[in-house]
């Protein structure tokens, strides 16, 4: 909005021509998402805990977990909200992208509410496992044909082999609509712990904030062998926003938490993390940067598998984060370790753009 309103007026006042730099208006959707996020916590978190969306602890869990029953749930709101208002304010909005990412965030989002709002008035029984992925994949399915019917490439790079382009047709379809409700599934298993989901997802969308500004120029595309998409720059804004709200998110989520984001939260960051990796064809680097939830994700599989299998765990407990709280690591211990590796992938992820 503020681009549309105040760039015109570059011709009266010079200094409204900084409008047309990506980079200017990704800093400032950045700072008007973490203010955004700071602001209205508290009153989110005081409304929430008067309207009693407080979260139910399972009674099969890692003992130091009842004492967060009562947490206030749905921080996603705010999340969402720090997300979407900035996108629109500093984005250019006839960028179709910038409309396919608030559509998937608000999508994922409204699973995510139906969810948690199941979960608040059915003593836990939320969504079934099957209506929930149902539900995401007719979101995802939606997207990943719009794009598919507007020219988008389906062809996928490959990290590290910048050479190697597979062109994978129509199999690209159930590829993306794979990468886009797997990463929303994956950030959903992660947050099990204070702050454990959202310093990832603040490091991976910062990562991706790169990788959309490369992707949209197509000079530093071409320089640095990445597939040049025209218009994803722009994307910039969209993580620019993620990473601020998520800091903001961080900043009352931290141990000990005084809100959780709620599926709400989780489902929408995932979705949203799962198309920017589709829009700046970066599918297979979100292996690499979102590493930490393919693993708390696989930790789930084998954990399941063996048990199905061969009757005995792998893990104490998984999703993995609860393998370490059952061997006496402290919370913050495992969330800052993670945090530590999620940053460590992230550079390897950007090492990608030099190394071949
Ligand atoms: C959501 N959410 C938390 C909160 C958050 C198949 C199975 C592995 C699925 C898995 C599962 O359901 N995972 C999805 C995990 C819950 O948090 C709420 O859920 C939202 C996210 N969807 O925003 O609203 C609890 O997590 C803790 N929490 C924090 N801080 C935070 O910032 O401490 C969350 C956010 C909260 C709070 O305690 O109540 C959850 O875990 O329910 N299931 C599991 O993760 C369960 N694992 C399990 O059953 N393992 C078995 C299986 C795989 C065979 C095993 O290993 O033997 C665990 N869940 C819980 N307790 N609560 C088991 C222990």
């Amino acid at each position: 909005m503020l681009y549309h309103l105040l760039f015109p007026l570059r011709d009266v006042y010079s200094v409204f021509n900084v409008f047309q730099y990506i980079t200017f208006r990704t800093i400032y959707a950045t700072i008007t998402a973490l203010l955004l996020g700071l602001l209205f916590g508290p009153y989110l978190i005081r409304r929430l805990s008067s309207l009693r969306i407080n979260q139910r602890v399972r009674e099969y869990g890692p003992p130091n977990h009842k004492s967060k029953e009562g947490t206030p749930t749905m921080g996603g709101l705010l999340i969402i909200l720090s997300v979407v208002v900035p996108t629109l304010l500093w984005a250019n909005l006839t960028n179709p992208y910038i409309w396919i990412m608030v559509f998937v965030t608000l999508g994922f989002g409204a699973v995510g509410f139906l969810d948690d709002y199941l979960k608040l008035t059915r003593e836990g029984r939320g969504l079934k496992p099957g209506e929930k992925f149902l539900l995401q994949t007719l979101i995802a399915t939606f997207v990943v044909l719009l794009l598919i019917f507007s020219n988008f490439d389906t062809d996928v790079s490959v990290p590290f082999f910048k050479e190697v382009r597979i062109d994978m047709g129509w199999f690209y379809l159930p590829f993306a609509v794979f990468v886009i409700v797997g990463a929303s599934n994956a950030v959903n298993l992660t947050d099990g712990l204070d702050g454990l989901a959202i310093g990832p997802v603040t490091i991976t969308s910062a990562t991706y904030m790169l990788f959309a500004y490369l992707a949209g120029h197509s000079r530093l595309a071409a320089y640095l062998q990445i597939p040049h998409v025209p218009g994803s720059g722009e994307l910039a804004i969209f993580a620019g926003a993620m990473v601020g709200a998520s800091l903001a998110f961080l900043w009352y989520n931290t141990y000990p938490a005084q809100i959780f984001m709620g599926d709400i939260g989780s489902l929408a960051l995932g979705g949203a993390i799962g198309t920017l990796a589709i829009i700046t064809k970066q599918e297979f680097l979100l292996t690499i940067v979102g590493g930490i939830f393919v693993v708390e994700a696989l930790s789930v599989i084998f954990q399941v598998g063996s048990y199905r299998l061969r009757g005995k765990r792998v893990f104490r407990m998984a999703p993995i984060h609860h393998h370490f709280e059952l061997k006496g690591w402290s919370e913050p211990k495992i969330t800052v370790r993670f945090w530590i590796i999620s940053l460590i992938l992230s550079l390897i992820a950007i090492s990608t753009l030099k190394l071949r």
